[in-house]
């Protein structure tokens, strides 16, 4: 394609999260997380688990070789605290390292660029005995964490991501308990698990820093734009408030060293002297996970007084989330103009959709080539508009354990048989092999 409007340079590929691919829950070491507990205690919706999952831990190597047989040239993956400091912080468990050695070579070796994200959300479980992500305790044994990560893979691994999605983990996880670790705290849960993140974010990014030169260094964000459901300025109100906590407390923390002025009196006892120095860092790489915008209502007795309205969308994903692929050229422009242009990629866009088996035995899911088609045109026309974006990466290259849904949400290009463990390419996968070809979009 001659007009693409993708610089030769751009990264395209795949992304995966350690918990949700990798099974081999008990292998070489590895301590428990805060899913694992969760899942015990049967709150997985459909009752599977991640014991198993796709069983990348062994089959890596397959997994390698359908990314480069689709022409990807970056694929970002999550390595597992609990795999390298069992205990969450102390003696560090050198078999886990092994493992992520191995894939780092393996991804070298087939051309792909690794990126590596330190926390998708497997929170070791001694961690959360002590408090998890409510205290600033867990600073150091992030740091820690991040230290020896980058002892061990920064001679290969060049780009190196902090956190993924941290106002999941808080509002999610600490405030509705809707994920592990199931906290119901609300607002105050809510904003403890941000600034907590950032703080440990902070001091993660200064200690790979520290351990070595000319690395790229950043973290991800799931940016979702938020419109309020009418015009009723309670409900604009209602909408800003929930960007604040949502979007602004993450971004605004790492970029500008802010805390967003609607939410400084709720902080003004989490936040401490010194810490909007301590959470801002010059990150080289801002990776962005978009699936929808969010529309929010007024709603008083839901934590800020904020409930989600109704989008009013044309077409759903099987999570229920709308799709909305124009919110990420908004949220792509909003960098540029806002933020100074920062270079971002894409570190996740997909949808879940009720895929079916076709007689062929190949999933022929249009739904999915529509999404990815809509969403890279976004991405072309947020280029076209001035905006820095230097990758996109699926989500997600495999069916994979979607966290509290289990393995009943299938995410993935790749469909996964849950008993053999057989991988089939889906449509959308020779889709994506096509547009890194330059023969679509
Ligand atoms: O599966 C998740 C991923 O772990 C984080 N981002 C959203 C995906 C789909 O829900």
């Amino acid at each position: 394609m001659t007009s693409s409007p993708f610089p030769r340079s751009f990264l395209w590929g795949a992304s995966s999260s350690a918990y949700q691919i990798e099974g081999a829950l008990d292998a070489d070491g590895r301590g428990p997380c805060v899913w694992d507990t969760f899942a015990a205690a049967g709150k997985i919706q459909d009752g599977t688990t991640a014991a198993i999952a796709c069983d990348h831990y062994h089959r890596w190597p397959e997994d390698i070789a359908l990314m480069k047989a689709a022409g990807f040239n970056a694929y970002r993956f999550s390595i597992a605290w609990p795999r390298v400091l069992p205990g969450g912080s102390g003696p560090v468990n050198d078999k886990g390292l092994d493992f992520y050695d191995r894939l780092v070579d393996g991804l070298l070796a087939a051309g792909i660029q690794p990126i590596a994200c330190l926390y998708h959300w497997d929170l070791p479980q001694p961690l959360e005995d002590r408090g998890g992500w409510l205290g600033r305790e867990i600073v150091a044994p992030f740091a820690q964490y991040a230290r020896v990560a980058a002892q061990r893979l920064g001679d290969r691994v060049r780009d190196w991501m902090m956190l993924n999605e941290p106002s999941v983990v808080a509002i999610f996880g600490y405030g509705f308990g809707e994920h592990a670790p199931g906290r119901t705290l609300g607002e105050d849960g809510i904003l403890r698990a941000l600034h907590h993140q950032n703080l440990a974010q902070g001091a993660a990014l200064r200690a790979i820093q520290a351990e070595h030169s000319g690395l790229n260094l950043g973290t991800v964000l799931n940016l979702q734009p938020c419109r309020a459901e009418n015009d009723h300025p309670e409900a604009v109100a209602a909408a800003a408030r929930w960007d604040a906590v949502w979007n602004r407390v993450p971004l605004d923390g790492v970029l500008r060293g802010q805390i967003p002025p609607l939410l400084a009196e709720k902080m003004k006892d989490i936040v401490h002297p010194g810490d909007e120095a301590a959470i801002r860092f010059p990150i080289d790489r801002l990776g962005i996970n978009y699936y929808s915008r969010m529309t929010m209502k007024h709603e008083p007795g839901r934590p800020f007084d904020v409930g989600w309205g109704d989008p009013h969308c044309e077409h759903y994903t099987f999570m229920g989330w709308p799709v909305q692929p124009d919110g990420l050229r908004d949220i792509l422009n909003e960098l540029r103009r806002d933020y100074g242009n920062p270079p971002v990629f894409i570190a996740e866009n997909g949808a879940a959709y009720d895929d079916q088996v076709s007689a062929d035995g190949v999933v022929h899911d249009a739904e999915r080539v529509s999404f990815f088609k809509a969403h890279l045109e976004a991405v072309a026309r947020a280029i076209q508009d001035g905006c820095d974006v230097r990758g996109y990466l699926c989500w997600s290259l495999l069916d994979n354990f979607e966290w509290a849904f289990g393995l009943a949400k299938r995410f993935g290009i790749v469909r996964v048989d849950y008993d053999s463990l057989e991988r089939t390419p889906k449509d959308s996968y020779r889709f994506l092999a096509q547009v890194v070809k330059g023969e679509r979009v």
